[in-house]
């Protein structure tokens, strides 16, 4: 559950990076492949090369799902619900990947955010992309 406090420091840490979210996008799906190389397998169409046009375009749509639901955080169900379906059914991503891609995304979060990344930061964004994955893996039960 996002307490108020929570609410207040995602505002405030997504405003400072928000400008450069395809940036974010693109690195954090970098590094899952890197870091996790079983999570390229949904992507055989993709050139998985680091940084590539691919995954800088992919990038962009992730890091905007989630400005979304930043957005929209009393109706997030409703507001990841396509993508839940389309996560489920369509791709059938295995529900590990979303937490994996989630660490990969706190990661590029810390390495532009520095100091401002601290504890609570930390706990914030834990709390918000846990919850982002749960929406998106409820169709599979
Ligand atoms: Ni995901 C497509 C959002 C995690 C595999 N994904 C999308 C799209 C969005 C999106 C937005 C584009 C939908 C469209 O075009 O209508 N994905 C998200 C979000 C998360 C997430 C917000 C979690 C934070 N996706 C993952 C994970 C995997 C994944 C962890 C697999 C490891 N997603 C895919 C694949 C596609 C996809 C595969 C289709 C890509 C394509 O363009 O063919």
């Amino acid at each position: 559950m996002l307490t108020t406090e929570d609410r207040r420091i995602l505002k405030q840490s997504w405003d400072k990076v928000s400008s450069i979210q395809e940036e974010l996008g693109c690195e954090s799906l970098t590094r899952m492949f890197v870091v996790y190389p079983t999570s390229k397998t949904y992507f055989p169409h993709f050139d998985l090369s680091p940084g590539s046009a691919n995954i800088r375009g992919h990038g962009k749509k992730v890091m905007k799902a989630l400005e979304d639901a930043l957005n929209n955080l009393d109706h997030i169900h409703e507001n990841l619900a396509e993508l839940s379906n389309l996560h489920a059914y369509n791709l059938r991503v295995d529900p590990v990947n979303f937490r994996l891609l989630g660490r990969c995304i706190q990661v590029s979060l810390a390495t532009h955010l520095k100091s401002d990344f601290n504890a609570q930061t930390y706990a914030a964004w834990d709390k918000f992309l846990s919850c982002v994955g749960d929406v998106l893996a409820e169709k599979y039960r």
